[in-house]
C-alpha cells in the first residue's frame, strides 16, 4: 500500500485548465490511495496562481501551490515539485488536460511489480494522440530517432503522465529539457523502464507553450548530450565485508 502518492504538474498560463483537471485527479484517485496535488506555476502571466490558491482553500485541500517568481521551463518546474513532494511515489501530468488521471491507477499497478528502494520508471505511452498529423509526424520521427541512439526502452518518451520513485528522480541529472529524456536517464542510473498505453485527450483551453523549431533544435542537441552521459555513466555495485 503506498502512504502517499504525489501528483506533480507543472503549468504556465493555464487557468482554465486547472479546476476540470483537479476534479478528474480527485474522482480517480480518492478510492485508490492517499494523496497530495502539487502544482508548480511557472512564473504564468493569466491567473493560473490565483486559481490555484483559491481552489486548494475553498475546495480541495489535496492541491499545494509552489510559483517561480519567474518563467524557468517545464523541467524545472517538475524538479520543483518532485523536491517539494512528500510522496515516495510521483505521477507526473501535463496541466492542458492531454493526459487523462484515469490512467494513473493503470501505472500504479505496474508499479507494483518493483520492490521498495529499486530505481524505475513507468512511461505512458499515446497510441492514439490528439495533436494536429504534423506534430504526430514530428514526434514520430523524434521518436524513432531518439530510442534508437539512446536505447530507452519506450516508444514515447515525451508523453506527461509517468510515475517513478521520488529518489529515482531526484538522482537523475538535471538540465533543461530533461523532462523528456527520463526514461534514459533513469536506464543510465541502473533502473528498468515499463510502458503502459494511456489515453491522450485535446488541448482543453489555451494554446501549446512549444513551437516546432524549438522543440527540434534542443532535442537534437539534448539527444547528444544524454548520449555523452550514458557513455561516461557508471555504477557502483557495493560489497560490505562484515569482517
Ligand atoms: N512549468 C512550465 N510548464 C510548461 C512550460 N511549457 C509548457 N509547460 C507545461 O507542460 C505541459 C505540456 O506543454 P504544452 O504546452 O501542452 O506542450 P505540448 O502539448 O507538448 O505541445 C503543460 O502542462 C504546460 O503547462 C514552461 O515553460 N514551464
Ligand atoms: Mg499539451
Amino acid at each position: 500500500m503506498i502512504a502517499l502518492l504525489s501528483v506533480v504538474i507543472p503549468a504556465k498560463n493555464e487557468q482554465e485548465n486547472i479546476e476540470p483537471l483537479v476534479e478528474e485527479i480527485v474522482a480517480s484517485l480518492a478510492p485508490v490511495c492517499p494523496f497530495e496535488i502539487v502544482y508548480v506555476d511557472d512564473g504564468s502571466t493569466d491567473n493560473t496562481y490565483r486559481v490555484l490558491r483559491e481552489l486548494a482553500m475553498a475546495r480541495f485541500p489535496q492541491v499545494r501551490v509552489v510559483k517561480h517568481q519567474y518563467s524557468v521551463g517545464q523541467s524545472t518546474a517538475v524538479h520543483t515539485g518532485v523536491t517539494h513532494a512528500k510522496g515516495e511515489l510521483i505521477v507526473t501530468l501535463d496541466a492542458d488536460g492531454q493526459n487523462d488521471p484515469a490512467d494513473i491507477p493503470a501505472l500504479l499497478e505496474a508499479a507494483k511489480s518493483f520492490t521498495p528502494g529499486q530505481c524505475f520508471c513507468i512511461g505512458g505511452y499515446r497510441k492514439n494522440r490528439k495533436d494536429t498529423a504534423w506534430k504526430r509526424f514530428q514526434s514520430r520521427i523524434a521518436n524513432r530517432i531518439r530510442s534508437r541512439f539512446l536505447n530507452d526502452d519506450t516508444p514515447d518518451s515525451g508523453c506527461g503522465i509517468k510515475l517513478f520513485p521520488r529518489e529515482t528522480f531526484l538522482k537523475l541529472p538535471y538540465f533543461d529539457h530533461m523532462h523528456r529524456f527520463i526514461p534514459a536517464l533513469v536506464k543510465r542510473s541502473g533502473g528498468e523502464i515499463r510502458v503502459v498505453p494511456v489515453n491522450h485527450r485535446d488541448r482543453r483551453h489555451g494554446t501549446s507553450n512549444y513551437t516546432m523549431l524549438s522543440r527540434l533544435w534542443v532535442g537534437i542537441v539534448d539527444m547528444f548530450g544524454v548520449l555523452w552521459l550514458q557513455k561516461r555513466a557508471k555504477i557502483a555495485h557495493v560489497v560490505f565485508d562484515d569482517e
